[in-house]
This record gives C-alpha cells, sequence and structure tokens, in this order.
C-alpha cells in the first residue's frame, strides 16, 4: 500500500517543524516508513534564490518569487510520489498553501497566485495549526527573515482563512507540545487506517 502525503500547514512560529519531526518519530516508533520533507527547501538551485530572498541578502519581484516557490514544489514531484508509491509516508512541512497565503497576503491576486501550484499532487491530509497572532509573539517575537512581521502575519493568516476547505483538520496549536502531537496523531490515524481500497489513488489534481 502507498504511504500517505500528509502536510501540515500554519502561521509562523505555529509550531508546524516541531510536530512534523514529532509526527514521523511517532509514525516509526509505531512500525510505519515515514519521511520528513519541507517546504521551500533551501538546498535545491531554485532554493538558493528563495534563501537568499527570504534573508533578504537579494530583491526579486513578488511574482518572480512566487514562480520559484511553486518551481521548488514542482521539481519535487517526482521524488514525492516515488517515496509514497514505495510505501512511504511523507510528513510535509508547508505546501502550496503557504505559497498563496504569503504572495496574496503581500496583494497579489489570489486565483492568480493559485495557478502555478494548479494539478501538484493533491495530499491525503491537511492539518493547520491554528495560532493567533498574539499567542506566536509570545514564542519569543519574529525572527529577522523578510516576512517575519506582524502586520504581513496577520494579512497571511487572513488568507489561509480564505483557503481552507472543509477537508482541512484544523488543530489549536496554542496547546502544549504534548497536546497538539495528540490531536494530529487521532488525525493520522484515522487516516492511516484506511484500507487499500479506500485509500485514493495519487492524482496530480491540486485545485483542479
Ligand atoms: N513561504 C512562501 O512565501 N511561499 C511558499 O510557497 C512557502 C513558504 C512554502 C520560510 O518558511 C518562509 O517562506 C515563511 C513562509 C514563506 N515565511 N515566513 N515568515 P519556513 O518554513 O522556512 O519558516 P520557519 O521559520 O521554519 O517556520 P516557522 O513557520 O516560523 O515556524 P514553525 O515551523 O511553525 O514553528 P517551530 O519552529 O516548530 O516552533 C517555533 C517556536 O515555538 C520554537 O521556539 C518552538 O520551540 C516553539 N513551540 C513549538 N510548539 C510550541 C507549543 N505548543 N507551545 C509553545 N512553544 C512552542
Ligand atoms: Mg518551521
Amino acid at each position: 500500500m502507498r504511504g500517505l502525503f500528509i502536510v501540515l500547514e500554519g502561521c509562523d512560529r505555529s509550531g508546524k517543524s516541531t510536530q512534523c519531526h514529532q509526527l514521523v518519530k511517532q509514525l516509526q516508533a509505531k512500525g510505519y516508513s515515514a519521511q520528513y520533507r519541507n517546504f521551500p527547501n533551501r538546498t535545491t538551485q531554485t532554493g538558493k534564490m528563495i534563501d537568499s530572498y527570504l534573508r533578504q541578502a537579494t530583491e526579486l519581484d513578488d511574482h518572480a518569487v512566487h514562480l520559484l516557490f511553486s518551481a521548488n514544489r514542482w521539481e519535487a514531484m517526482n521524488s514525492i510520489k516515488d517515496t509514497l508509491e514505495s510505501g512511504i509516508t511523507l510528513v510535509v512541512d508547508r505546501y502550496a498553501f503557504s505559497g498563496v497565503a504569503f504572495s496574496s497576503a503581500k496583494g497579489l491576486d489570489l486565483n492568480w497566485c493559485k495557478q502555478p501550484d494548479v494539478g501538484l499532487l493533491s495530499p491525503d491530509v491537511v492539518v493547520f495549526l491554528d495560532l493567533s497572532i498574539d499567542e506566536a509573539e509570545k514564542r519569543g517575537g519574529y525572527g529577522e527573515e523578510r516576512y517575519e512581521r506582524r502586520e504581513l502575519q496577520t494579512k497571511v493568516r487572513n488568507q489561509f482563512m480564505k483557503l481552507k476547505d472543509d477537508t482541512w483538520k484544523v488543530v489549536n496549536a496554542a496547546q502544549s507540545a504534548e497536546q497538539v502531537e495528540k490531536g494530529i496523531w487521532s488525525i493520522v490515524e484515522a487516516a492511516l487506517s484506511t484500507s487499500t481500497n479506500q485509500r485514493k489513488s495519487l492524482l496530480y489534481s491540486l485545485w483542479k
């Protein structure tokens, strides 16, 4: 049986990376093959350009960097598909939803922002870690990267709410890390229990 494609989304400091790593550990402890992936993947050629932009070392047009973030996902698709088909579950830290939420928060048209990611592999599960901006700021303030400002983060959260659909699973990220982990596990456990027949085929169908 193929692996599950799980995406964790959420605003800054909502605990995505912490929870993704915990989830991989938990899956492995229960005997599942699981791996962590993240977007942007800063190690590839597109990722290096994105990294330089985020660190404010270079300037790029908003449209151009949006397309780079999308390309950074597209270049990973074959590997993600092969990995899932080999039976490994992937826990992915941010996906196209972050891409659209951030670029549209900067003022680009939301529908325009979706287009380059239309047709990416559709995740089986999207978990949204929900944290208010006030709670996020209590986690030590923002860092030094380009988007780490309260005003923009507030807009990003609003854009995420526009993208959210009935299939998203929302977890209250203001709880302790252990409680958040339990909430995510109950969602993932339900998804893992789907039989071979019930597990929908992997499709390049995001936003189609
Ligand atoms: N971006 C984009 O514009 N377009 C795209 O297509 C994509 C991304 C994919 C870099 O992303 C930027 O790229 C990001 C969006 C944009 N811009 N911003 N801002 P990134 O994923 O590399 O960003 P990051 O810095 O790794 O992640 P993050 O969002 O800031 O944090 P997080 O992964 O959600 O949280 P964390 O690192 O797990 O935890 C943050 C802190 O909170 C840390 O000190 C933890 O110990 C603490 N923490 C975690 N959980 C808890 C709980 N439950 N209670 C208390 N404290 C906690
Ligand atoms: Mg992170």
